[in-house]
């Protein structure tokens, strides 16, 4: 199995599996993960999603050994598969968070870069290694890095090529937190049962919203916050909220989208 999927109260773990070859992606993997986010999404008490790698690496992007033998004019056509499952994830109903075991190179360190939230190992590394074998950033990499940590420094990551410890970063704002190794599934564990657990309607359309800011201007960010304002309004939770903060209480969220 190219994945695993592991059912939690609330949440489902996701798990790259190839670690013989550092989880690097293939066609039937893509397939795979674009089942799982089906089923995420279709289910409503799946309110997050974790997802990480295993053995010592996250993922090396795509296997390079399964594009011996393509057509080089074909090489680009491999990401019908891939570029759908960024759209997924950009639009899963639900925060995905991400535990970045160990390295994320190519494909794979721009897959995790797609998620909402995302906490690595202290010896993890992101690299984009594609100015290495000729190819540029792509899953997304080359519109996520300038976004998250600025041109200068997206400029000097993708051309370079050079990996980036977890700590960097970190600091360069690429990715949420750096946690131990030996607690960093504890740690994103304990992350996704409590987004599992918040208003789950309510973070969706703050994903989308957030997500819109990078191209919006003011003026329409402001137009559809309200909008997304309504939606999350009439959500049963955003109820339970306002109950609870009026009797003193922690909110008890079902997530139910209506
Ligand atoms: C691998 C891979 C790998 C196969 C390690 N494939 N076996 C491009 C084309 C078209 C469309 C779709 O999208 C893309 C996007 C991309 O992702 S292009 C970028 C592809 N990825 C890379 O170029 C990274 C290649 N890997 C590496 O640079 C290193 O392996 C890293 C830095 C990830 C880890 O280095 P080490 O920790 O020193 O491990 P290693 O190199 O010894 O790898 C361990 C094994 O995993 C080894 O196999 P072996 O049989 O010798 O034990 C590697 O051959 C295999 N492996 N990455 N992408």
């Amino acid at each position: 199995m190219t994945i695993l999927v592991e059912t939690h109260a609330h949440y489902r773990l996701i798990t790259l599996n190839r670690p013989e070859r550092l989880n690097a992606l293939t066609v039937e993997m893509a397939e795979a993960l674009s089942a799982a986010f089906d089923a995420a999404a279709a289910d409503e008490s799946c309110r997050a999603l974790l997802i990480t790698g295993a053995g010592r690496a996250f993922c090396a992007g795509q296997d390079l050994t399964a594009i011996v033998g393509i057509a080089p004019a074909e090489i680009g056509h491999l990401l019908d598969h891939y570029n759908p499952l960024i759209r997924k994830l950009r639009a899963l109903p639900m925060p995905v968070v991400c535990a970045v075991n160990g390295v994320a190179a190519g494909a794979g360190a721009n897959f995790a870069l797609a998620c909402d939230i995302v906490l690595a190992g202290q010896g993890a590394s992101f690299v984009q290694a594609f100015a290495r074998i000729g190819l540029i950033p792509d899953c997304g990499g080359t519109w996520f890095l300038p976004r998250l940590v600025g041109m200068a420094c997206a400029r000097a990551i993708a051309m370079l090529a050079e990996p980036l410890p977890a700590a960097t970063a970190a600091e360069w704002g690429m990715i949420w937190r750096v946690v131990a190794d030996d607690r960093l599934m504890a740690e994103a564990h304990a992350l996704a049962a409590r987004l599992a657990g918040g208003a789950t309607r309510a973070l969706a359309l703050t994903k989308r919203a957030l997500d819109m800011a990078e191209t919006n201007d003011l003026d329409n960010q402001l137009e559809l916050e309200r909008d997304l304002q309504e939606e999350a309004s009439v959500s049963p939770d955003h109820a339970e909220g306002v109950r609870a903060f009026l009797e003193k209480r922690p909110a008890v969220f079902t997530g139910r989208r209506s």
